[in-house]
């Protein structure tokens, strides 16, 4: 009879989304307690905030080539459905900025990220904030899905200081375990135009703020000083809270990562797992000459 050995290659999800993480962990040779404590809260809790991971000169450049973009009025942002304010979310900015780019790359993140979902991680998007986006709350994986399941993680850095003034992330702890959903699990069709999109977007959003009662699931507004950055895992929900004073910017960036190897990516948005039906990206991948 043959066991069930217990490790990474043994899953098909990233191990420290399995039922086994924190085995799993207890098991790795060379890390400090430190770190070995970072990763176990990022088990339990679907996040990890790392503070002041790029200095103040950086983030500073990466701030002058981000107003010369919006100077400019080149550049493209999410489609109109995807904004829930006047302040524009500036996409593909690290084709423009080599700082964004950069950014995209920073150390601790990439070495956390290939440490916890055992991959190389790639990063697949950015998104540049000039404002808070007052996003209600949802999770990244409706947008990308992955084969094998749950290899996505986002990486939100505050370019200044983010409170409650001017429209921190909200996120919900522990809420990378709940179902992995699409809009057919809510009994809706795949949308046909972006009008059914944003219909279907919008029963989405409400689920998710009736889960959130619920089963009360606790929300967590997160400050952050400039500097700072928030990885959250695959399935977290998290979104943008009201801004208080209007005239107060939000500088931030985010990045999204799919991992090497992957079988296949899919727009969740266009799919119906539980029934078969993926539709397939063709993402180019953010790469450093
Ligand atoms: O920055 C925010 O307020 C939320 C952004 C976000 O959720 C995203 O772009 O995935
Ligand atoms: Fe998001």
């Amino acid at each position: 009879m043959k066991k069930f050995i217990i490790n990474e290659n043994s899953l098909s999800i990233p191990w420290f989304e399995s039922i086994f993480a924190n085995k799993i962990l207890n098991n790795k040779k060379n890390i400090s307690n430190d770190y070995k404590k970072k990763v176990k809260f990022f088990i339990e809790n679907g996040y990890l905030i790392i503070r002041n991971v790029i200095n103040k000169k950086f983030v500073n450049l990466l701030k002058d080539d981000f107003n010369n973009i919006i100077n400019s009025n080149e550049y493209k942002k999410n489609p109109k459905y995807f904004h829930y304010n006047s302040s524009p979310r500036i996409i593909e900015g690290w084709k423009q900025s080599e700082y964004i780019k950069k950014l995209c790359f920073q150390k601790e993140v990439i070495s956390f990220l290939k440490f916890v979902y055992g991959r190389k991680p790639i990063p697949i998007s950015t998104i540049n904030f000039l404002k808070g986006t007052e996003q209600p709350l949802h999770s990244d994986y409706i947008h990308f899905g992955s084969s094998p399941e749950l290899y996505l993680a986002g990486a939100w850095f505050a370019l200044e200081k983010v409170d409650d003034e001017n429209g921190p992330l909200i996120i919900c702890p522990k809420s990378h375990k709940l179902n992995i959903i699409d809009f057919t699990d809510l009994n809706l069709q795949i949308p046909k135009s972006t009008n059914e999109l944003k219909t279907n977007y919008t029963v989405y959003e409400n689920y998710l703020e009736e889960i959130v009662k619920e089963k009360k699931i606790k929300k967590k507004r997160v400050h952050l000083n400039k500097g700072d950055v928030l990885i959250w895992s695959a399935n977290l929900l998290h979104g943008g809270s009201k801004i208080k004073k209007k005239s107060k910017t939000r500088l931030s960036q985010v990045i999204h990562y799919h991992f090497a190897n992957l079988k296949k990516i899919y727009n969740p948005c266009f799919s119906s797992k539980s029934n078969g039906i993926f539709a397939e990206r063709d993402i180019k991948s953010i790469t450093i000459k």
